[in-house]
């Protein structure tokens, strides 16, 4: 007995490709994901401790009244976040929460700038209009979590 095999969209009028669908990607791999903690020394003890994650870097950032300790995990990282300032939006997070959590997941792209043209094209709002620096050098813009399944997200070119 044969099985045939039909692509979502094949031989089916109902079925039709979208203008907003794109033909290669944007999102290339996991960058990070972010988590926001009151204390990173304790934050960093735990994942030591429970799963010998070492620091692979660390980085005070001024522009988001942040420092972070990234944790490399295989090709991604896990990002400690920790407000260095009380008007930081990260303390407003963690005020309003109550406690650590997941802030942000940083996907990587090949190009921020034309990612975050597509995001807009498509009328979501954006927290940076361009493209602008994050940690390790990086080139970062962030979406609206209302406009991304209550996610805020980082798009991060390398
Ligand atoms: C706020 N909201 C969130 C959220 N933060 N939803 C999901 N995830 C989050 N992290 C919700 C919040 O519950 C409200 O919903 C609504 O969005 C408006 O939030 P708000 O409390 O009024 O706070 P805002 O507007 O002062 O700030 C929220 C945003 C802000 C997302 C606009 O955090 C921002 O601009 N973030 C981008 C920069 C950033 O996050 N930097 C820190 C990481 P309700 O309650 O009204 O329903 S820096 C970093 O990761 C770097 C540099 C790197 O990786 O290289
Ligand atoms: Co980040």
């Amino acid at each position: 007995m044969s099985i045939s095999v039909r692509r979502p969209g094949e031989n089916d009028p109902q079925v039709q490709t979208t203008e907003s669908a794109q033909t290669r990607p944007l999102l290339t791999e996991i960058d990070h994901i972010a988590i926001a903690v009151p204390d990173l020394g304790e934050a960093i003890d735990y994942y030591r401790e429970t799963f010998g994650a070492v620091v692979d870097h660390r980085e005070v950032v001024d522009s988001d009244g942040v420092e972070e300790a990234l944790l490399k995990v295989a090709e991604s990282y896990v990002q400690l976040l920790t407000p260095t300032r009380d008007d930081s939006t990260v303390a407003k997070w963690l005020e309003k929460r109550g406690g650590p959590g997941i802030h942000h997941v940083g996907y990587r792209v090949t190009s921020c700038a034309e990612a975050l043209d597509a995001v807009k094209a498509q009328g979501f709002r954006v927290l940076d209009e361009q493209p602008r620096r994050g940690s390790r050098g990086t080139t970062v813009a962030f979406i609206h979590p209302k406009d991304a399944l209550g996610t805020l997200i980082e798009l991060v070119e390398e």
